[in-house]
């Protein structure tokens, strides 16, 4: 592993403007109030003047869309955005800002957002909170430590979100999201590691947050890292396993390079973080207070998506069209 790792990055999150953007507070004062206008009445998650109002606001959509896509850094952060006030301490509430602004920045880099039959209930905007009852679980409703993942690996990659984006309305915990990138993972580990996670020997359990009336499923036989379109992407569970000894070394040197080498990122209210999925490994430090984001998937790829956006894990699995080995 490489020695030379940057340790302040371990602390805290000094990332360089290249991967964020900060509104001033009059740009923040005119999202505030387009969006105001647009969730008068009601808040349409579809309402296409949402994307107009961040465009509007400067945010610098091009970049964001640019970062994500075309590079193996693939995250970006934005700072004072107008997000909800909650209502009351310790409970989750209507959020029509918050999710505007999930829904309109995401619409500008081109993605479809959806949810899952068998996640939240088939919610597409989810809280992302301490549930009573859960605080062991490895999922984000736990207030354990949440190892690192991408979402839902033991999907097949047309149907595993492409990109994540979480907005924070509230962090009184000052809970850090972990996050460690391909472009960090390939510098850092040997290139005779890199070369076993490459293989078709590793196995990945479903994320606790799904109700697959208590079956447990296992995607099998998948590399961890594989090149598709150019670009190197990473499939990784909490749950990561195998039986080939070699692999079990380098899901442990992997492990161990994500603990040293992520980005710990403290999303205060109003700082939202996006990055892709499969180019992109992340989790969550221990949860010792309230705290409270939103989030939303989305993706450029439809195909399993049906008309009320929502996947079905089920149809997923057992469709022979898709390709189920990454
Ligand atoms: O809560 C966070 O900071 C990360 C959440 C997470 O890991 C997830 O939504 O998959």
């Amino acid at each position: 592993m490489r020695e030379d790792i940057d340790a302040k990055r371990v602390e805290t999150c000094h990332v360089s403007s290249e991967y964020e953007y900060t509104l001033n507070d009059s740009s923040r004062d005119g999202l505030r109030a387009a969006i105001s206008r647009e969730v008068r009445l009601e808040f349409d998650r579809k309402n296409t003047r949402f994307a107009a109002a961040i465009r509007e606001a400067g945010i610098p959509v091009e970049r964001v869309r640019n970062q994500l896509f075309e590079t193996d850094e693939p995250f970006f952060i934005l700072r004072n955005l107008p997000v909800d006030q909650p209502t009351e301490k310790w409970a989750t509430s209507e959020t029509p800002f918050t999710s505007a602004i999930l829904a309109g920045l995401t619409g500008n880099v081109g993605l479809r957002n959806f949810g899952y039959r068998e996640e939240k209930g088939g919610a597409i905007l989810h809280d992302v909170c301490p549930i009573p009852g859960s605080e062991n679980a490895q999922s984000n409703a736990g207030r354990i430590e949440f190892g690192f993942h991408v979402d839902n690996p033991f999907l097949p990659r047309v149907g595993r979100p492409e990109v994540l984006t979480l907005v924070s309305i509230n962090n009184d915990s000052e809970t850090a999201t972990h996050l460690l990138t391909i472009g960090e993972i390939k510098r850092s580990l040997p290139t005779e590691t890199l070369n076993v996670l490459r293989q078709s020997i590793f196995d990945f359990r479903h994320a606790d947050s799904f109700n697959l009336n208590k079956y447990k499923i296992f995607a099998t036989n998948s590399p961890v890292i594989k090149s598709v379109d150019g670009f190197d992407e990473i499939r990784w569970a909490v749950f990561t396993q195998s039986t080939d000894k070699r692999a079990e070394a380098a899901i442990a040197e992997l492990k161990a390079l994500a603990q040293t080498a992520c980005r710990r990122i403290v999303l205060q209210p109003g700082e939202l973080l996006i990055f892709n999925n499969n180019r992109c490994i992340h989790g969550r430090g221990e949860v010792a207070g309230w705290r409270w984001l939103k989030r939303i998937y989305g993706t450029r790829h439809e195909s399993m998506i049906g008309a009320d956006d929502l996947i079905s894990v089920w149809g997923l699995l057992s469709n022979p069209s898709v390709d189920h080995s990454f």
